[in-house]
């Protein structure tokens, strides 16, 4: 038998951990990502404020983690969405600042078993985080916000007791 999450996000409870570290990039993945979500059936709302999105904003990409850890807690959410953008020219420790906010997301999904999707943009430039959140088209926020679905819908096919 061959199990695969479809991206549909009809009925699904869905959090958003957003940073506000280069706002302007992680702006644009929020509109992304709700955009996503509304268009794959989350009552998202025109701005985010529908009842099936929650946005929880955060200093910067280092506080991610364990803000999507109190919302994987809750047991509300079928998935959640984490976004930032760390950006090397800027960030002396960038290695630590990325490298620490991706573990921390792999280190919430795997405890917790709910689905948490990556959306951390790590970019060289400024304007390499803005053409990856939509500037140019493909934005990485629309992208997690799909990942994050299609693992909440493989867990109900693979999880017996997934919410
Ligand atoms: N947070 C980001 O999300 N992206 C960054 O590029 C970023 N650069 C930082 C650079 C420095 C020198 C410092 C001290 C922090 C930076 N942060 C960045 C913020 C970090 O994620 C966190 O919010 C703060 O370190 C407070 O814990």
């Amino acid at each position: 038998m061959i199990h695969e999450g479809r991206a549909d996000g009809d009925g699904l409870k869905v959090g958003i951990v957003v940073a506000r570290w280069n706002e302007r990039v992680t702006r644009a993945l929020l509109d992304g990502a709700l955009g996503a979500l509304r268009r794959a059936g989350v009552d998202s709302g025109a701005a985010g404020e529908g009842d099936g999105v929650e946005v929880a904003w955060v200093p910067g990409a280092w506080e991610i983690p364990l803000a999507a850890s109190w919302m994987a807690e809750s047991g509300r959410f079928a998935a959640i969405v984490c976004l930032g953008a760390v950006i090397r020219g800027e960030t002396p420790h960038f290695d630590f600042i990325a490298g620490g906010a991706m573990r921390g997301i792999a280190d919430v999904a795997i405890r917790t078993g709910v689905p948490v999707s990556a959306g951390i943009l790590t970019c060289d430039t400024s304007e390499q985080a803005l053409e990856r959140s939509g500037l140019k088209g493909g934005n990485k926020g629309a992208e997690a916000a799909l990942a994050a679905l299609e693992m909440a819908r493989l867990r109900e096919k693979l999880v017996v007791d997934a919410p």
